[in-house]
C-alpha cells in the first residue's frame, strides 16, 4: 500500500528512485510521483498511473538532484489523480511522502485552512507537509520541525520529508507503516520494503515504530518515540538483486505459481531432525509456550484467512486442539471473550497487515498471553511484536495475487499442527504421517503443475462469464474460497464459494447453463456427499467444472468436465488442490486481458485500515 523511496546521494538519484519504484510498483500503482532538490530549489514531477507513465514524464522532461523522495500511490483519500499524487509541497520548499492515513486530518485542515494555506489535493498527506512548514517557522531544521509535527499526527504513517534551503539532509519516520533506510558507501536511502534498493545495497537498518531519523551523506541520527537516540543495528540482506526479477514468465503470478515446489522445500528445510520436528524452529521457548496453550485463536484477512480455515480443520481433526479463526478486520472491534492461554496466532504475507497487527494489540489487550506469528517477511511488524515465529520463507511475492505466500502458510501451519497437537490428541503414527506427506509435497505439486495446459484449454470456456460458484466440501471448502478469491481479484469474474452442502439452502437458485460450478472432489469421506451436490447441479443443467481425484470415476451425467488431480493423502490435499485453481485463474485473466500481477484496486501489503 503505498511505496515510498528517498535517497540522498553524491550522484544524480532520479535513476535510483525510479528502479525503486517500479520495484514497489506492487504495493500501489494509481500514480507516481517524484521530488528532488537541485541548487535549493525543488523540483517535482507526478503522473497519474503506474511508474511508466511518470518514467515517460520525467524523459520527455528530465529533472535531477542528488536528494530526493519519490512515491507510488494506492489512494486512501482522495481519487487517483495528478492533484492527489505525493509528494505533495508546502510554501515550494518542503516535499513530503507518506505511506498511511493521518486520522485527524480534517482538523488540521480547518487550523490550517484558517492560518492561510491552500490546499492542493484532497489527500490526509497534505497537512503533513503543511504542518512541518508551520513547524519550520520556529524550528532550528527540518529534522526538528518533523520531530514537533509528528507528537500532532494521529494514525499510521511513513514519511520521507526534504526542504529545499537544507539539501543535506533527508528525514524519514514510521509508526504504523514499514520503512527501511539503506546504507550505502557515502550515500544513504529510504524505502518502504528492502526490495526497493536492493540494486543500490544489501545494508539496511529497520526503523522502530516512532523512530525519527536524519540521514545525511556519511552518516544517519535515529531517535526513538521518547526522542532519545537510537542505535539501530545494520542488518545484512540475503536477498539478491534479481529475487524480484521475472525471469522467463509472462507474469510474477506465472512465476510464483511454479515456484512452490521450491518454496516448500525451502519452508521445510532445517526444521526436522530425524524426521522429527524441531520446536525450537519456532523459537527458542516455543515448547514453554505450546506446553501452556488451551486453544488457538487464528487472526489473519484475505488469502491468509483461508489459510487460517484449512488449519481449523487440521487442529481440531487430527489433534482435536479447540481452534477459531476470524477476520482481523472483525475481530479488532468486537470485543471478544478470550482465555489468557489462547495462543493468538496471526498470518500474514508481509507481516505489515494493519487489521491483522492491530487484531494481535487488541489480543493482547483482551489479555492473551502468548501470540506467534506466520510470516514472509523477517524485519516486519508482526514478527517484532510476536513471542513466537514460523517464518514462511518463500521468498518475494510481487503478483498482487498470492500464491506461493499462501500454500507456505498451509505448510507452516500444518508444522504448528503438529508441534501444538502433541500436547492435544495428535499420536505419533499420524505426526508421522503428515511428516511423510510434507516432505513429499513439492514432487506432488511438480505433478500438478503439469496440468498447466489442460486448464489453460479449460480456462477459454470462462472468458465471457460473468459469474462463477466454488464448491468445497471439509477443509477444502476454504480451498474453494481461496478459488473463487483469486478469480475475482484478477479476472473481475464475481466468483462465491460456498460449502457444497450449503447450495440447496439458496444458491441453487443461481444454477443454468451460464453459471459454471466448480468442484473441488478429493477421494475422501465426504465424496458421497459431495456427489450428490453435484448431482443437485447437474440435475438443473449447471455447467461442472470437477477437479478430481484421478482414482475416481465420473460422478455426474450432462455438462461436466473433468480435471483429474493427482492422488494423494488426505492431509495434504487441501494444498495440493489449490494450485489448479490458482492456474485456472490465472489463463482466464491472462484471456480476459486484465492485469494479472496488478489488479485494479487492488495492492498488495496492506498497510493501511
Ligand atoms: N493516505 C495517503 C496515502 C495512502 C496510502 O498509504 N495507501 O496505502 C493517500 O491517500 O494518498
Amino acid at each position: 500500500m503505498c511505496g515510498i523511496v528517498g535517497g540522498i546521494a553524491q550522484r544524480n538519484v532520479v535513476p535510483i528512485l525510479l528502479e525503486g519504484l517500479k520495484r514497489l510498483e506492487y504495493r500501489g500503482y494509481d500514480s507516481a510521483g517524484l521530488a528532488v532538490i537541485n541548487n535549493f530549489e525543488l523540483y517535482r514531477k507526478r503522473e497519474l498511473g503506474k511508474v511508466k507513465e511518470l518514467e515517460a514524464l520525467l524523459h520527455a522532461d528530465p529533472i535531477s538532484g542528488t536528494i530526493g523522495i519519490a512515491h507510488t500511490r494506492w489512494a486512501t483519500h482522495g481519487k487517483p489523480s495528478t492533484a492527489n499524487a505525493h509528494p505533495h509541497v508546502s510554501g515550494n520548499k518542503i516535499a513530503v511522502v507518506h505511506n498511511g492515513i493521518i486520522e485527524n486530518y480534517e482538523q488540521l485542515k480547518t487550523a490550517q485552512l484558517a492560518q492561510g494555506h491552500e490546499f492542493t489535493s484532497q489527500t490526509d498527506t497534505e497537512v503533513i507537509v503543511h504542518e512541518v512548514f508551520n513547524a519550520l517557522q520556529g524550528a532550528n531544521n527540518l529534522l526538528d520541525a518533523v520531530k514537533h509535527t509528528v507528537r500532532k499526527l494521529e494514525g499510521a504513517y511513513a514519511l520521507g520529508i526534504v526542504n529545499a534551503d537544507e539539501p543535506d539532509v533527508l528525514v524519514a519516520c514510521r509508526k504504523g507503516s514499514p520503512l527501511v533506510i539503506g546504507v550505502g558507501i557515502g550515500e544513504y536511502f529510504i524505502a518502504s520494503d528492502v526490495a526497493a534498493l536492493l540494486p543500490v545495497t544489501q545494508r539496511f537498518i529497520f526503523l522502530q515504530e516512532g523512530d525519527v531519523a536524519a540521514l545525511h551523506l556519511d552518516s544517519v541520527e535515529i531517535y526513538d518515540a521518547l526522542d532519545q537516540v537510537a542505535n539501530r543495528p545494520i542488518i545484512e540482506s540475503q536477498l539478491s538483486p534479481d529475487a524480484v526479477d521475472k525471469g522467463n514468465y509472462r507474469h510474477y503470478m506465472l512465476k510464483e505459481i511454479h515456484e512452490q515446489p521450491f518454496a516448500i522445500a525451502q519452508t521445510l528445510e532445517g526444521r526436522f531432525i530425524n524426521n522429527r520436528l524441531q520446536e525450537n524452529s519456532f523459537g527458542h521457548n516455543a515448547s514453554e509456550v505450546f506446553d501452556n496453550i488451551k486453544a488457538v485463536q487464528i487472526l489473519a484477512c484475505g488469502t491468509s484467512y483461508h489459510a487460517g480455515l484449512v488449519a481449523r480443520y487440521w487442529f481440531e481433526e487430527l489433534a482435536r486442539v479447540p481452534c477459531q479463526v476470524e477476520v482481523a478486520s472483525e475481530f479488532r472491534y468486537r470485543k471478544p471473550v478470550l482465555a489468557a492461554d489462547t495462543l493468538i496466532v496471526t498470518i500474514s504475507q508481509s507481516g505489515e497487515t494493519a487489521d491483522t497487527l492491530a487484531a494481535l494489540q487488541e489480543a493482547k489487550k483482551l489479555g492473551a498471553k502468548y501470540s506467534l506469528t506466520i510470516c514472509n517477511v523477517p524485519e516486519s511488524s508482526l514478527v517484532r511484536e510476536s513471542d513466537l515465529v514460523l517464518m514462511t520463507r518463500a521468498g518475494p511475492e510481487i503478483g498482487v495475487a498470492s500464491t506461493k505466500a499462501f500454500t507456505t502458510q498451509l505448510a507452516t501451519l500444518m508444522l504448528l499442527v503438529i508441534a501444538v497437537g502433541r500436547r492435544f490428541h495428535l499420536t505419533g503414527q499420524t505426526e508421522q504421517k503428515m511428516t511423510a506427506q510434507l516432505f513429499r509435497l513439492p514432487g506432488e505439486i511438480e505433478k500438478v503443475l503439469q496440468l498447466n495446459g489442460a486448464i489453460k484449454r479449460l480456462s477459454e470456456q470462462f472468458a465471457e462469464k460473468q459469474h462463477a460458484l466454488f464448491l468445497g466440501r471439509g477443509a477444502h471448502y476454504p480451498i474453494a474460497m481461496e478459488g473463487a478469491l483469486k478469480l475475482k481479484e484478477i479476472s473481475y469474474i464475481h466468483a462465491e464459494a460456498y460449502p457444497a452442502g450449503e447450495l440447496k439452502h439458496g444458491p441453487l437458485a443461481l444454477i443454468d447453463a451460464d453459471m459454471p460450478v466448480i468442484t473441488v472432489a478429493p477421494n475422501n469421506s465426504l465424496l458421497e456427499k459431495l456427489k450428490s451436490n453435484m448431482q443437485e447441479v447437474s440435475a438443473r443443467g449447471g455447467q461442472l467444472i470437477v477437479f478430481m481425484d484421478e482414482t475416481l470415476v465420473p460422478v455426474a451425467e450432462g455438462n461436466i468436465q473433468i480435471i483429474k488431480v493427482p492422488q494423494v493423502e488426505n492431509e495434504i490435499s487441501p494444498i495440493l488442490y489449490t494450485i489448479p485453481l490458482q492456474l485456472l485463474s490465472y489463463h482466464v485473466a491472462v484471456l480476459k486481458g486484465t492485469d494479472v500481477d496488478q489488479p485494479r484496486n487492488l495492492a498488495k501489503s496492506v498497510t493501511v485500515e
